[in-house]
């Protein structure tokens, strides 16, 4: 069959079987590149011709090209740089010439890069030529300067396996794949739907009439690779998917993964995502409001404007060989019990919607969801994987100086929460969890960071799966708590608990006798003494034991998780 790709030809960069064979036997005297899991995403598609006419990363020629002008060298359209970054470190020791062996996070080879290029970006201005601004609130912007490496390796790709996917085999097709589904089946006309979000009513309305406008077949296409950090993750994205394809007429509609990382970049990522569309298969492609928004910046405005995705894809209409369907947002009109357009909207019309924002509080407090807004098959799918507060798992997590009464009041909330009896629940004590999980580490910052790390990384498995962890170390830097609550916020409630009793009570009760220790120096790095204890700024609750009992601590704890919803 004749395929549809960006440039002219259909890439495959894979190597026949046996050539496959030995470049892996050969790779192992090959220096070797650990992918990153972005990096694992692009390479896919460069491989198996998603980002055609693209046959490796690209060279520093391309990428200058492409960030400043949207071209490649050749002048061929491409608005997005594929870049392969790597630590200084590492880029010191390459050459331009050697091969290197690009490896999954499990060390399996992938592909064997010639490297023709390397180089040093300048990151700012990539930032601000791609995606318009150099403001770190962007997704994209603060990969680039917060993850990505220094220094950037340019090079034609073989390919030696595809990266492993465990997850949705039967969903998952190649453009070649795709594009002789489409063949057999007879869909000369398709057009494709991308999304990152669970789809609702309003986005099946939205795409079958586009659909219906231009008489074609309907491609889902959700991106499983990356997506915007906090969306909602895919495997729940592609359960829901699978309930609504369903909707759609027979032999109309049909669901496809694309592991693709997305980068939120708004109007020249619309670019992007038609060209990659193109190359698998597709005629048209759905444009609508913002489409890959990244949010707001640090000054609370807009990245970009709401159309302005689909006025740069007008731009480029007539090169890019594939045609926009643009769309508007869809509202449900309560009087005619169906969706519209908003610009179709008459006056008196009752318009109802559901932002993002507000499904997710109905999904966190257990709300209810009409019906008109979504299906009873999606949202239980949702309610599924994100039930409400009360059912999520929750680290409450208590700081304070030594002697200040965290593990008192830490066994007081727990008794009470064993009495409640609904979720189990774990106390990392500060003198258990030396005991047992650090019982090798001193009081240095860097043994402190270690300690206090290894007690979020359990609770955020104890949060993950639904239970209740109580932790009580010391924890003096705010650093090491943010990352703490970083790493569990994701996955359920954070409460930091500030005990905030006083030095000068803390010493004066002197429980354990250590303050005295540590006033004579026989003990070093003593917090509050001889080591710091940065107070926390913004903690749900602050507590001082000076003035109340902990039983009294206890209960107030208590209803601050009533009031946030994560007890009922
Ligand atoms: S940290 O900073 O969070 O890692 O500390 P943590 O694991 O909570 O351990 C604090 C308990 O260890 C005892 N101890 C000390 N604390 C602070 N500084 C020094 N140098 C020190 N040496 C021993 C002390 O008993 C702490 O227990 P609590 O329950 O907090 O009083």
């Amino acid at each position: 069959i004749e395929y549809r790709a960006h440039g002219g030809e259909l890439k495959d960069l894979y190597l026949s079987l046996n050539e496959a064979k030995q470049a892996k036997e050969s790779a192992k005297e090959l220096a070797s590149w650990d992918l990153t899991h972005r990096q694992i995403c692009d390479i896919e598609l460069l491989l198996n011709g998603g980002f055609s006419p693209l046959e490796g990363f690209m060279s520093e020629a391309d990428y200058n090209s492409v960030v400043d002008d949207m071209r490649l060298a050749d002048g061929t359209l491409w608005p997005m740089p594929i870049t392969l970054d790597v630590s200084e470190a590492f880029a010191s020791d390459v050459t331009v010439g050697q091969e290197i062996a690009l490896r999954d996070e499990e060390g399996v080879i992938i592909a064997i890069i010639t490297v023709s290029d390397k180089w040093k970006p300048n990151k700012s201005n990539e930032a601000i030529k791609v995606f318009g601004s150099d403001d770190d609130a962007h997704p994209a912007v603060s990969y680039l300067h917060n993850v990505a490496g220094d220094y950037y390796i340019g090079g034609q790709l073989k390919g030696v396996s595809d990266p492993s996917h465990y997850d949705f085999k039967t969903l998952r097709d190649s453009p070649a794949e795709l594009q002789q589904k489409f063949h057999k089946w007879g869909w000369n006309k398709v057009v494709a739907f991308q999304t990152r979000n669970p789809m609702h009513r309003a986005h099946q309305e939205l795409t079958f009439r586009a659909a219906k406008q231009v008489e074609a077949n309907l491609l889902i296409q959700p991106v499983v690779g990356m997506t915007k950090p906090g969306d909602i993750d895919h495997f729940s994205r592609v359960r829901c998917y699978e309930h609504i394809v369903k909707k759609y007429p027979d032999q109309t509609t049909m669901l496809s993964l694309l592991p693709l990382a997305m980068r939120m970049g708004g109007p020249r990522e619309a670019v992007w995502h038609a060209i990659i569309r193109k190359n698998y298969g597709c005629t048209h492609f759905i444009v609508g409001r913002d489409h890959a928004g990244p949010g707001k910046d640090s000054n609370g405005n807009d990245f970009y404007g709401p159309y302005d995705a689909q006025d740069l894809m007008n731009e480029f209409k007539d090169e890019l060989g594939i045609e926009m369907v643009p769309f508007q947002m869809m509202v449900y009109v309560e009087e005619k019990a169906e969706y519209e357009p908003i610009d179709n909207i008459q006056e008196g019309q009752t318009v109802l919607n559901i932002s993002g924002t507000e499904f997710r509080r109905r999904l966190q407090e257990g709300l209810d969801i009409p019906e008109w807004f979504s299906y009873k098959e999606v949202v239980s799918e949702l309610r599924k994987r994100y039930p409400a507060r009360h059912k999520q798992g929750l680290t409450v997590f208590f700081t304070g100086l030594s002697g200040s009464g965290k593990s008192t009041i830490a066994n007081a909330l727990l008794t009470k929460l064993m009495e409640m009896g609904d979720r189990s629940i774990t106390l990392l004590d500060g003198d258990v969890v030396r005991k047992h999980l650090s019982s090798e580490l001193g009081f240095s910052k860097e043994h402190r960071n270690l300690n206090i790390q290894r007690i979020g990384y359990v609770a955020s498995e104890i949060t993950k799966n639904g239970g209740i962890a109580i932790c009580a170390p010391i924890a003096p830097y705010k650093a090491t708590r943010r990352h703490v609550r970083e790493m569990i916020e994701p996955l359920g409630g954070f409460v930091e608990i500030h005990v905030a009793t006083s030095l000068e009570v803390c010493e004066s009760r002197d429980r354990k006798g250590l303050y005295a220790k540590a006033r004579e120096g026989i003990i070093k790095e003593f917090t509050g003494i001889s080591d710091p204890y940065e107070t926390p700024e913004n903690p749900e609750l602050r507590i001082d034991t000076v003035d109340c009992t902990p039983d009294e601590a206890a209960q107030r704890i208590i209803l601050k998780l009533e009031n946030m919803g994560y007890i009922k």
